[in-house]
This record gives structure tokens, sequence and C-alpha cells, in this order.
């Protein structure tokens, strides 16, 4: 029988139980390069059936926030080498998140002015490292560096295999640059990038199709939120959208989509089932129940975020039914190994 502690396979890569370490940004990664406090807290959570690793910039001006990792050059390399070979060593699978963060950023933190589908700031404030800012206003990208962009998320694929990392996720959601592309109210162009639904969904769907021909489709996944307003998204039309996303993305054959199931009154469950024939992988504030009820339904696997904050035996205390620790919150983004590392397993 199917359950979270069944195996299955993702495109190229298998994983011995369904439980997936969903990405979540924990701002420890001083400098962009991944490091030994990393390393030891992926190693201590690879009892789950597939890590997604945090937000992983592809390019210097995807950093839009404090302290991420990075992975464009040689020293992210190494970094992320001593992660996945930690991960491995101890039996599990994990694929890197690769976020691009676009207008989500302060040039204080980037050095210079974020970049955009188009020139709207998000309204609100972000954390600098030492403050809360407004946005900066992003610059829209020209067609030509749109396409230096794209072959960004290409060249950190192949990095992320020189790592020994199992794959990339493309982070579609919650705001960032291809949910900015997506996205009516943030994206104003006239040109091959905006407009149409068709139009908005190119950027996403291009830079999936780098990461594609990069490394394989069994190696990449992608994440999508469909009518999530985070980060001041909104889409009048969402269902349509992203019944043409999922749809464009099924033609491609990917390890898996990951999609949030965190919208009121959206029925994520129902636009999969209707547009997309591949694997999925849902999140949103799963306990085992409500995960079991979907993957009776046919979904391929759970990710569960916050949960593996405090417990990184989650696996284990799922299997056994054990009470979760609750994780400290003023602890989950940035600090030292207080709250990441030091949350114990089960006795
Ligand atoms: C909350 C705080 C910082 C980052 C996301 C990367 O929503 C994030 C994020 C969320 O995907």
């Amino acid at each position: 029988m199917t359950n979270l502690f069944s195996p299955t396979q993702l495109g190229d890569i298998t994983l011995a139980n369904r439980i997936v370490m969903a990405p979540m940004t924990r701002s420890r990664s001083p400098g962009g390069v991944p490091n030994a406090l990393n390393a030891e807290y992926y190693a201590q959570r690879a009892t789950a059936g597939l890590i997604i690793t945090e937000g992983t910039a592809p390019a210097a001006l995807g950093a839009g926030y404090p302290h991420i990792p990075a992975l464009f050059d040689a020293r992210h390399v190494a970094g992320w080498r001593a992660v996945a070979d930690a991960v491995h060593a101890k039996g599990g699978r994990i694929v890197v998140q690769l976020m691009h963060t676009g207008r989500i950023a302060h040039e204080e933190v980037l050095g210079a002015a974020p970049v955009g589908a188009s020139a709207i700031a998000a309204p609100g404030q972000i954390f600098t490292g030492t403050a809360m800012r407004d946005h900066s206003t992003p610059r829209a990208l020209t067609g030509a560096q749109i396409e230096e962009v794209i072959a960004q998320y290409a060249t950190a694929a192949r990095l992320a295999r020189e790592a020994g990392l199992d794959g990339v996720e493309i982070h579609g959601a919650n705001g960032y640059l291809p949910n900015q592309f997506l996205a009516p109210n943030v994206n104003d162009r006239t040109d091959q990038w905006g407009g149409s639904i068709e139009n908005r969904a190119r950027f996403l769907l291009a830079a999936t199709d780098a990461a594609v021909a990069a490394i394989g489709a069994g190696r990449v996944g992608v994440r999508l939120s469909p009518g999530n307003p985070f980060n001041d998204i909104a889409d009048p039309d969402a269902p349509a959208t992203y019944a043409h996303v999922m749809r464009e993305l099924a033609k491609r054959n990917l390890a898996y989509l990951h999609v949030m199931n965190v919208q009121p009154g959206f029925d994520v469950p129902a636009l999969v089932r209707t547009n997309y024939q591949g694997q999925v992988i849902l999140n949103g504030g799963y306990d085992r129940a409500r995960a079991e009820a979907d993957l009776a339904a046919g979904i391929a696997a759970i990710a569960f975020g916050v949960p593996f904050i405090a417990n990184p035996d989650l696996p284990a205390r799922l299997a056994s039914s054990l009470a979760l620790a609750a994780p400290d919150k003023a602890t989950f983004y940035g600090g030292d190994a207080r709250g990441y590392t030091d949350y114990p397993a089960a006795a």
C-alpha cells in the first residue's frame, strides 16, 4: 500500500519515502557559500525521502535576502559538494532550489539595483541584514538580459550536478522572478515576455527548459504557488494562468511538479489533476492524516517545511506518531547553530 513510508521515483531520483523536506530560507550562508554548519543541518535531515534546499541564487542579482546561499562560482560548488556528500553519506537525496529573487531585494544587499520583469517595486519592506527597508525599485530586464538570466539557470543546474547534488528545483512560486513574469500586476511588458498568459509564462518555461537542456528533465523540478498573494502577486485569472503553466510543464517529463496548497478557496489538487500528468509534490501545513489522504488520491509525495526545523528526524516521528517539537521563530533567519542544528532527534 502506498503511504508516506513507501519509496517512489521522481524522474531519475529514487526516494526511500514520500516525506520531502520543503525549501526554507535560513540565511546562514554568509558570503553565499554553503558552509560546514549548513552541511550538518542538511545531513541531520537526510532521512527525508528528498531534501529540497533553501532558495539558492543562480546569479549575484538573484540574492535579494542577506546570507542566502548561491550557486554560480567555484566556491559555491565546493560548498555545495560538502553538503551533498554529507547528505548522501546518510543515504539521503538532495536537490538545490534555484531562487532568483528579482524585485524582492534591496540594493544594499545586492550592491546594485535589483532586476524585474518590469520597473514595479514591491510594496512593503525587506530585511537587509541590519534593518527593514522599502524594497528597491527594480529595473526592467531587457530582452538580451532576460536571455542571460535564463542561461544563468542552465549554468547553475550544471554546477549543481558538478557539486554532486541530485538535481534542481526552479522556484516559480511566492513572488520571485519567474512568478514576477507570470503575474499581470507585476509584469506590464509589451514584448514576447508580457501580456498574454503564453507570454507571461515564457520566462518560467524558458528557465525550466534551460535547466533541462543542461542536466536532463529527470533531474529538474518546478515549484508553483497558484493563487498565493505572497510578495504582492495578484492574478485575477490565476486558474487559467496555472492551467497553462501546468499543461506546458507536463509536456516536459520533469522529475516533479511541487505545488503549494496554501490558498483558501483555490482547489490546487483539482487544478493539478486536470492539467498535470507527472509526479506531484504538495506542500502547505500538512499533517500525517491529510498527507496520507492526498497520497491515496495519487499525489507522489508531501513536502513538510516548518516541522523539519525542530524535528530533524521527522520521518521517524511521523512513523511512530511521536509528538512534534515546536520551533523557535526568533531563530528562523540568520544566526548560528542555535535554532538550526541544536534540535535533537527523538530519544
Ligand atoms: C519567507 C521568508 C524569506 C524567504 C519563499 C524564499 O517564500 C521564501 C521566503 C519566505 O519561498
